[in-house]
């Protein structure tokens, strides 16, 4: 049988959303969901997890799959992993689904903020150094963002934090009720 664990991969862009979607809904989840919610958030992944990875198509492909690794070994033990990184590329999802799927049920939500709000927001600055040339192989700059062929969800920018989290936690009872 299929263990009742679960990966969630947040996909978007820098300043998109996804750390402060992800940590609402780990606190959601923590209130009203009986399994255990892990969170695996880009920050504190690269200082620990990833240090020593910048950010070459190499690098972010190992980064991704370690996260992918860790979530589907909370997944094995009946958790539900939350991973926030980037992971610009489909390739790294697919391999992070079906490693998840070998353990629980994995759903994919692209956080779509796009572009010109991300930049617009520049909540630390780096979009402004990216186009000054300051940061290389910068996401969305100079660096691709392949869209998700496929999301089981996709938040909206005008979306508020917790109306993102009610819809993500509305996918997850579904893929619960089917599994
Ligand atoms: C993209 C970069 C880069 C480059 C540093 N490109 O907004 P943030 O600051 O906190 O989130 C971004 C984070 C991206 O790391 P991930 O591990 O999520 O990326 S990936 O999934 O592609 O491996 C950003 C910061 O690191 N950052 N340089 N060049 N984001």
């Amino acid at each position: 049988p299929v263990s009742p664990g679960r990966v969630l991969l947040l996909t978007g862009l820098s300043g998109s959303g996804k750390s402060t979607i992800a940590k609402l809904l780990v606190q959601r989840l923590a209130e009203t969901d009986e399994r255990i919610a892990t969170l695996l958030d880009g920050d504190e992944v690269r200082q620990m997890l990833t240090a020593g990875l910048g950010f070459s198509r190499e690098d972010r492909l190992a980064n991704v799959r370690r996260i992918g690794w860790v979530a589907a070994l909370v997944a094995q033990h009946g958790g539900i992993a939350v991973c926030a990184p980037i992971a610009p590329y489909e390739v790294m999802r697919t391999e992070m689904r079906d490693r998840a799927e070998q353990h629980g049920r994995f759903l994919l939500v692209h956080v779509a903020t796009p572009l010109e709000v991300c930049e617009e927001r520049d909540r630390k600055g780096l979009y402004a150094k990216a186009r000054a040339g300051q940061i290389d192989q910068f996401t969305g700059i100079s660096d691709p963002y392949q869209l998700p062929i496929d999301p089981d969800v996709t938040i909206d920018h005008t979306l508020t934090p917790d109306e993102s989290v009610d819809r993500i936690i509305a996918a997850l009872a579904k893929v619960d009720a089917n599994a």
